[in-house]
């Protein structure tokens, strides 16, 4: 989430009543916002978007929860240490006003245990999930205020804690103290921690626990509020959707059908006909190491009786599959659930698909890969129209409004309200004004400032200089191979090697840089650590060799978290969006560099692709390999028909020569690309790649054009709004409209 005060002051309009009010105390309102802690309760882009949601649907006017887990620790925080990442954990718990705790709205929850078969007079036959050890969930409601409405959602966190029932009673005054202890200790672990991977799952049995216990609650909460309407279920999913964010909570389809049937007492196929509309599923990746399977083993022990639903649930719906199908053989063990490996696995994205009445990705490059790799069989099953795509988008209170309020304040002026800001489409008036001279310098002085405020932070928390004239150019997200941060400190190196080799006369037609990089590596993701070290240990060499000056710089902004993104972004010149084609979902700090006047450099990846649709081709610098040409590329370095880069095979010889340090720290990078198959097609794409880094640097030279480009491109950018996404979910998934809300 980030932050929270100085957009809870600028969405409910408080922001100028603060300001005076503080300054009467003698304080600066900037001061008092820079003290709160970011509330980092994820990842990267999939928990980002969440919130997005959450600020758009408040905005608009749509009566929906948020629901998810308070974790004591979010996202640890970053340092670098002699260039390497350490992990601090960030408890950011202590004076938090943000949250409203409910130790009135607890919900137990069962792990464990076993089930038991009971036969009725009538030879009906129930379940029962008996024993086990219960934990307890206790809510704590964090107020979402929309923008410009009086409306305020509710972000709804569940805290783990020991149940206090009798058990426990009994062991204490049994002398029993330690163990009381313990499984006090036991139940609080499960929202002590997030998992730190993005983009990558594990499949350990805390993470299992954290899942379910979120999605119990929650579900537990929902059904609770809608019994009280005493309606029939039947008109569940009229009244509730359900939307699910990746597979992390696909548990809450089986949860659903298990209150429904063993609680409620419902059929079977009535149950699972109100399950299935309730349910969306969204997914957000098609990088099969982050696709959730859990172990059937696993499952037995922590959730038998939701093993034995999901068991259900995959023999009906086999059972359908091999009546559509009865000539193919195949297609029962591709599409099963369970998957016939040792262990057996439960595939979540299965069950989140059959569980569901729409399913979508996150850009239309990634649907369409959904539809035509990963869950092709079931686009064959179900029909294309379950399958459908919601490009992400932003929320512009935050991104633009928030994060650069002088931007902002100049379109207002000349758009003549803030309207833009619940209607992004409006901004496409500022267009009229790229002619305009005195415009167009506004425009540059507010770049201008936006990168002396993020220079004023690298000399803070890195001791270095930067030339605010030079361009900027940005790499900031979780760092992970896909997401090609060596392609970009390769290139760096490339830069720097070429600057060397120049005469005085040659230097100075050279457009000076800053690199700049940020982001998180999972703590156990070794290669990405390797490459944070690189970048630290060539951002060494590169800024103290004299022959270099101004001409390039390299930082690593450490801890890039949602409060530093916000000083980032609207301090860029360009931004790189350089994933290797068809594997990032969409990413959307792509759309909020854009919408604060920077260009971005990309491949033909995620929402780059409706980016430039939306902009134009001559407002973006695409580059690379295209998805439909990787699978054949992968292939070719399988077979050994490859020869490497040679401007690469410039920067390894200097690596190797030990001109970073020591060659050793870095020679998995190297063989990653050189010996074994180059998966993430570095070497392929960096010919295109610095190629395209030149005509940038042209770009550049011809500053009118340059914000020529900078202004088209922030006009046409309101398709990426929030507001447009939460609207599309809402029509084409959820079936909601807003409410009317009286001022
Ligand atoms: C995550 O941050 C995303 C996808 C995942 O499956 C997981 Br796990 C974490 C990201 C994608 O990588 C981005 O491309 C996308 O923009 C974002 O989710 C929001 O959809």
């Amino acid at each position: 989430m980030g932050r929270t005060l100085d957009n809870a002051m600028l969405n409910v309009g408080l922001k100028d009543v603060a300001r005076d009010g503080l300054s009467d105390l003698g304080f600066r309102v900037e001061d008092v916002i820079n003290q709160e802690h970011d509330a980092a309760l994820g990842n990267g882009g999939l928990g980002r978007l969440a919130a997005c949601f959450l600020d758009s649907m408040a905005t608009l006017n749509y009566p929906a929860w948020g629901y998810g887990l308070r974790y004591r620790y979010g996202i640890f925080k970053q340092e670098i240490v002699n260039g390497y990442q350490v992990e601090i954990p960030d408890y950011w718990l202590d004076n938090n006003p943000w949250e409203f705790p409910r130790h009135e709205i607890t919900v137990d929850i069962q792990f464990y245990g076993n089930v038991k078969k009971y036969q009725d007079e009538n030879g009906r036959i129930s379940h029962s999930w008996e024993d086990g050890e219960i934990v307890q969930a206790v809510a704590y409601d964090v107020p979402i205020p929309g923008y410009g409405t009086k409306t305020t959602n509710n972000l709804r966190l569940w805290s783990s804690k020991a149940s206090s029932g009798e058990f426990d009673f009994q062991k204490f005054n049994a002398g029993d103290y330690e163990s009381a202890v313990a499984d006090q200790q036991r139940a609080e672990t499960i929202s002590a921690v997030l998992y730190p991977n993005d983009n990558l799952e594990r499949g350990k049995e805390l993470r299992l626990k954290q899942q379910y216990f979120w999605c119990a609650a929650s579900l537990f909460d929902i059904v609770r509020r809608f019994k009280k309407t005493k309606r029939a279920w039947g008109e569940f999913p009229d009244q509730i959707a359900i939307q699910l964010n990746d597979t992390h909570p696909t548990l809450a389809i089986v949860e659903l059908q298990r209150i429904l049937i063993d609680k409620e007492g419902l059929e079977w196929d009535e149950a699972w006909s109100i399950v299935t509309k309730t349910f969306g599923y969204t997914n957000h990746t098609v990088l099969p190491e982050a696709l959730e399977k859990w172990s059937v083993p696993l499952m037995q022990n922590l959730l038998p009786r939701h093993l034995q639903i999901i068991y259900e649930i995959n023999l009906f719906f086999l059972q359908s599959v091999e009546k559509r199908f009865p000539n193919d053989r195949d297609i029962l063990s591709r599409v099963s659930i369970i998957e016939e490996s040792h262990p057996k696995m439960v595939r979540m994205a299965y069950l989140a698909i059959i569980g569901s009445h729409k399913v979508n990705g996150v850009a239309e490059l990634h649907s369409d890969l959904l539809k035509t790799t990963l869950f092709k069989d079931f686009v064959k099953i179900y029909g294309p129209d379950r399958f459908t795509n919601v490009t992400n988008g932003i929320t512009p209170r935050r991104w633009l409004h928030q994060a650069n309020p002088r931007l902002s304040a100049l379109i207002a002026e000349k758009l003549g309200s803030y309207d833009f800001l619940k209607d992004l489409t409006l901004l496409d008036k500022i267009e009229a004004f790229v002619d305009d001279k005195a415009f167009r310098e506004e425009w540059a002085v507010i770049k201008r400032e936006n990168k002396l405020r993020l220079a004023k932070h690298i000399k803070a928390t890195t001791g270095f200089d930067v030339n605010p004239n030079a361009l900027f150019d940005v790499q900031v997200k979780r760092i992970h191979e896909y997401k090609r941060q060596q392609l970009n400190i390769f290139g760096v190196i490339h830069r720097y090697l070429s600057i060397k080799a120049m005469s005085a006369e040659e230097k100075k037609k050279v457009v000076p840089r800053v690199s700049i990089f940020g982001g998180k590596a999972a703590p156990g993701y070794w290669m990405a650590k390797t490459i944070i070290h690189l970048i630290n240990k060539v951002a060494d060499v590169v800024n103290k060799d004299p022959e270099i000056g101004d001409l390039l710089k390299v930082i690593f902004i450490a801890d890039y978290n949602v409060s530093k993104a916000e000083i980032i972004c609207p301090a860029s010149d360009i931004s790189e969006h350089i994933s290797t084609a068809g594997t990032e979902g969409s990413g959307t700090s792509n759309m909020k560099f854009v919408l604060n006047g920077g260009l971005i450099i990309g491949t033909c990846d995620g929402a780059n692709i409706e980016i430039t649709r939306e902009i134009g081709e001559q407002n973006i610098f695409l580059f690379g390999n295209l998805a439909e040409d990787v699978e054949d590329l992968r292939h070719r370095h399988f077979y050994g028909d490859f020869k490497l880069d040679p401007q690469l095979e410039r920067v390894f010889d200097a690596i190797k020569d030990n001109v970073f340090g020591d060659k050793a720290d870095f020679s998995a990078l190297i063989s990653s690309i050189e010996e074994h198959g180059d998966y993430y097609l570095v070497s392929d794409d960096f010919n295109s790649y610095i190629t395209t880094h030149e005509m940038v640097d042209e770009a550049f030279q011809n500053q009118e054009e340059w914000l020529v480009k900078s202004i088209a491109s922030v006009a046409r950018m309101g398709f990426f709004s929030m507001d447009r996404v939460t609207n599309e979910y809402a029509d084409s998934i959820w079936n909601v409209e807003p409410l009317d809300v009286k001022d």
